[in-house]
């Protein structure tokens, strides 16, 4: 009887054996880092190809990869070849799977590598305009990117001793004192720790005068009288914030010099008989602006006199053309 029994329970026990095996075959998974990748140290924005044909070899019926690490059932990232291919586009370790299904007999074998994606540093670029006004802002942007991460700093060296610590931020603004170029600097960093730098060269220039405003018009009316003209008046309209120097030569008044009245002023000093060969000279100025230049040179004759009319640089005292 107990012979009976436990051979009943041999039996029982082998049979429990044999579908534990079953089971155990049909569960199989197996880390494994053995699926071979190429190129052994991609980047992000490399093709990997991948060599399953191993695991996939005979008896397998269908390999499943999973190559975006979000495990399986994504349809989109499961190609059915035992060869594939996959670009990783963020740089770090990236897990890539590979299920072997062998069916009832050989059951399903997971295999699993891990593939170091370097990174691809970021670029680093300065929208900046090529020429800048003194004491006025100048705006730098930076056009930084990076092709596979994120920007973690833009930081800027704005004084040109080297050290990034003046600015952060895609957008920052400078007013230099200082004619001259000026070179800036741009120091990005991305997520991953890569580093670019650019710069960029702005020439500083002091800001173009305007002329003064309303701009001054000098009237003469006279007569000719014998071997010269008798100017009956002689006026200067002009803004209050103009001088307005005078000066006769050889011998026919005194300099005159006259400031800070505005509106119409007459010049009676030089409202006198002037001789052939006398100029009068009008200069009309101010400070940083564009002034008034007039002259008239006594020729006698039917013409009387030759007047010339022309632009003042602020500070200077020689007449040049309007508009240069
Ligand atoms: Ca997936
Ligand atoms: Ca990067
Ligand atoms: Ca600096």
């Amino acid at each position: 009887m107990n012979t009976v029994i436990n051979t009943a329970r041999l039996a029982l026990l082998a049979a429990l054996t044999l579908v534990a095996v079953a089971l155990v075959g049909v569960s199989t998974a197996r880390a494994d880092t053995g699926i071979p990748y190429s190129p052994d140290a991609p980047r992000t924005g490399d093709t990997v190809a991948f060599d399953g044909s191993s695991a996939c070899g005979t008896g397998v019926v269908v390999c499943r990869w999973d190559l975006d690490g979000d495990g399986f059932g994504n349809n989109a990232d499961e190609p059915r070849s035992p060869r594939v291919a996959h670009v990783f586009g963020s740089p770090g370790p990236h897990v890539v799977r590979l299920l072997a299904d062998g069916g009832p007999v050989l059951g399903t074998t997971a295999y699993e590598v891990t593939v170091s994606v370097a990174d691809r540093p970021p670029v680093a670029a300065i929208l900046a305009p090529a020429k800048a006004v003194i004491g006025r802002a100048v705006t730098f942007v930076s056009l930084a990117r990076d092709p596979d991460d994120r920007l973690a700093s833009e930081s800027w060296d704005l004084d040109g001793d080297g050290v990034f610590d003046d600015a952060r931020g895609p957008v920052v603004k400078r007013t230099f004192t200082r004619s001259g170029r000026k070179t800036v600097a741009l120091r990005v960093v991305d997520a991953s720790g890569a580093v670019d730098e650019t710069r960029a060269t702005v020439v500083l220039a002091p800001a173009r005068p305007s002329p003064l405003s309303p701009f001054p018009v000098v009237r003469v009316r006279g007569e000719l009288l014998g071997a010269g003209i008798r100017v009956q008046r002689l006026s200067v309209t002009a803004p209050r914030s103009a001088t307005i120097d005078g000066r006769c030569r050889p011998s026919c008044g005194a300099a005159l010099r006259r400031g800070g009245t505005g509106g119409t002023v007459r010049l009676r000093r030089f409202e006198r008989y002037l001789a052939v060969g006398s100029v009068l000279e009008l200069r009309v100025t101010a400070p940083r602006r564009i002034g008034k230049f007039a002259s008239f040179r006594v020729v006698g004759g039917s013409r009387g006199y030759v007047r010339k009319d022309a632009c003042l640089a602020p500070g200077r005292t020689r007449p040049v053309r309007c508009g240069r």
